[in-house]
């Protein structure tokens, strides 16, 4: 074919996918695969979110702001003159960009992406654009995002930038700043144009080759600006990556909202956000640390769901990454030393949905078992392996093999492993297993080897229920509506009689804290019974994969399952509470045995 001629098929074909005419799903776009293989393989990256913002750390004028540390102008909406003063204090002596890098390195990290400007709109690197930057608005005057890029050239990390590309609090015609200038007034194409893409240009072109760009809360971006920005990042840098956050679903992979890990494994590449206390830019009392064990079970349940888990720290004003932050990092990243091969590169579960004791990811004829919640004497079990095991050790005892019997019983195929009684790693620990040839998978919802089957409403039917949506977590969000109907289907090999227990989540906000609504009334029907109860508070549960959102636990009744095969189970809700307007907030049903009945 005519190289013209093909030319003006390939832009038919563009506009013609612009326009969504072709048939889904289109195939993997080379240039991409080509760009995301680096990103694929590491699965763990340090956020570090530096700025003015470390100056005050939570605190103005001897009051704490509640809420994460760097939207502190915006919560305590200082005005702009005021929040400028800030450069002149900056001086972060301590910093030293070996050290940082060094550290993410012993983490296990493989890309830092750092703010090179947030919201508060100051450029952390050289800007010539604006003077409002780290080299020429502060005493320290050092480029701090060279010294960085040097320091990852050095050390073979991958260097990323963070820019807020919509919200920036200080120039007049930049997104969110509503305490200084006049929003009806605003053109938002003269910030967009003149300071947000001449600085993503810069980013991309003073620091050598880039990871990616990490662009953030892209509000009500057009798709053009949004088009726009990829298209800069891509002609500039072609091997740079753009995350989901530049808006429109142009972005190179997808970005979950801060913190939040979905519930089942997902067909596509996607990365969340991760706080190690509860702020993302240093604050001074906020000391909620996470569980090195919280961290390394985040890590691995990200990878066995297909993504990327990108965990931040908040350093100081004088550049120092907070002790905590240090400590737990150098923790994950000893734990990454011996179990690094289940991670990295590792591809997800071949089971869609979660495990009460852990995550499982893999390789080609190769599956890793990551308990964090050890046996009792040591005695595993797990459903649904339809393959020969040839081999099973523990990634910290490699030479050792582990024994295990398989078999198909009561319906199911059943692998048994004889573990140690004390597991080799106090927080996660790796079995691995050896399958021959090609093995199959049961990836329908099975009840486990504990007895309890739990649906969550990430796999519901929603069918019945028309006005119901579920997010990523597997919460049925925003349920106000009784009349609304999920259905599941699930294999239950035990007769007997069940606990028929609710979970559901309490909403969070990052200024407002937790809060949950209960007082609904619901009906379950399973195998021919039907059930009502009242969903009620009685107990709140912290979720490993999720902590940020307890889960409060109801119990509305029981039934008795006559006999094993498959079972429908139904929930509707015949009345929803919404006097504090968050309703019913359903994340799974869980048939629990009742013991010796
Ligand atoms: O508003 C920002 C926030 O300050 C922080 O940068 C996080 C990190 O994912 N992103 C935005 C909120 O989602």
């Amino acid at each position: 074919m005519k190289t013209k001629t093909r030319s003006l098929l390939t832009a038919l074909a563009a506009l013609l996918a612009a326009a969504g005419a072709l048939a889904q799903p289109q195939p993997p776009d080379p240039a991409r695969e080509k760009r995301i293989a680096w990103w694929r393989e590491a699965r763990f990256g340090m956020f570090i979110h530096w700025g003015l913002y470390a100056i005050p750390a939570g605190e103005w004028k001897g009051q704490a702001i509640p809420g994460i540390g760097e939207w502190i102008m915006n919560r305590a909406k200082i005005p702009v003159r005021e929040y400028e003063l800030l450069a002149r204090q900056f001086n972060p002596v301590k910093f030293n960009a070996d050290e940082w890098v060094k550290l993410a390195k012993a983490a296990g990290q493989k890309y830092i992406v750092i703010t090179s400007k947030h919201h508060d709109g100051f450029a952390m690197y050289h800007s010539r654009v604006s003077r409002y930057n780290i080299v020429d608005a502060t005493p320290f005057g050092r480029d701090v995002t060279k010294e960085l890029a040097e320091a990852c050239r050095r050390e073979g990390i991958r260097l990323c930038f963070y820019y807020s590309q919509v919200q920036d609090w200080h120039h007049p015609d930049g997104v969110g700043n509503t305490w200084d200038y006049d929003e009806s007034k605003q053109n938002f194409a003269r910030y967009f144009n003149e300071l947000a893409k001449p600085q993503v240009r810069e980013i991309l072109t003073q620091y050598g080759p880039l990871g990616e760009i990490w662009f953030d809360t892209p509000r009500n971006i057009s798709r053009e600006d949004s088009l726009e920005l990829v298209n800069l990042v891509h002609t500039l840098q072609p091997a740079c990556l753009v995350n989901g956050r530049v808006g429109n679903d142009v972005g190179d992979y997808r970005s979950m909202g801060d913190n939040q890990i979905p519930v089942k494994v997902l067909d596509y590449d996607w990365e969340t956000p991760v706080t190690l206390n509860d702020t993302w830019g240093y604050k001074k009392d906020d000391h909620n640390w996470k569980s090195t064990q919280t961290l390394i079970r985040q890590l691995v349940d990200v990878v066995s769901k297909n993504g990327n888990y990108l965990l931040n720290v908040g350093p100081t004003a004088e550049g120092v990454i907070p002790q905590p932050s240090v400590d737990r990092l150098l923790e994950v990243g000893r734990w990454l030393k011996v179990n690094g091969e289940a991670v990295y590169g590792a591809k997800p579960s071949p089971f869609p949905y979660e495990f009460e004791w852990g995550s499982v990811t893999s390789r080609p004829g190769r599956l890793y078992l990551h308990i964090s919640e050890w046996p009792r004497g040591g005695e595993f079990a797990l459903y649904g392996v339809g393959g020969k095991v040839r081999r099973a050790y523990l990634l910290a005892r490699r030479e050792a093999a582990l024994k295990f019997t398989q078999g198909r019983r009561g319906g199911r195929d059943e692998l048994r492993l004889q573990l140690p009684s004390q597991p080799p790693d106090k927080d996660v620990s790796v079995v691995a297993l050896e399958l021959e040839g090609e093995a199959s998978f049961e990836r329908g919802l099975i009840q486990q080897p504990d007895g309890k089957v739990t649906l969550s409403c990430a796999f519901a039917d929603l069918a019945g229920a028309p006005k119901l949506s579920v997010d990523l977590r597997g919460v049925a969000t925003r349920w106000f509506d009784p009349g609304q109907e999920l259905r599941w289907d699930s294999t239950i090999y035990e007769p007997g009689a069940y606990e028929v227990a609710l979970l559901s989540s309490e909403a969070r906000s990052s200024f407002a804290g937790a809060d949950w609504e209960g007082g609904h009334l619901v009906k379950v029907t399973v195998a021919g019974q039907a059930i009502e109860g009242k969903v009620e508070d009685q107990g709140r549960l912290v979720n490993a994969r999720n902590p940020r959102w307890r889960d409060v636990r109801s119990v509305i009744g029981q039934v008795r399952i006559a006999k094993p095969g498959r079972a429908t189970l139904s929930l509707s809700a015949l009345k929803v509470q919404s006097e504090k307007k968050l309703g019913f907030s359903l994340r799974a049903v869980q048939l629990v045995p009742v013991a010796g009945k």
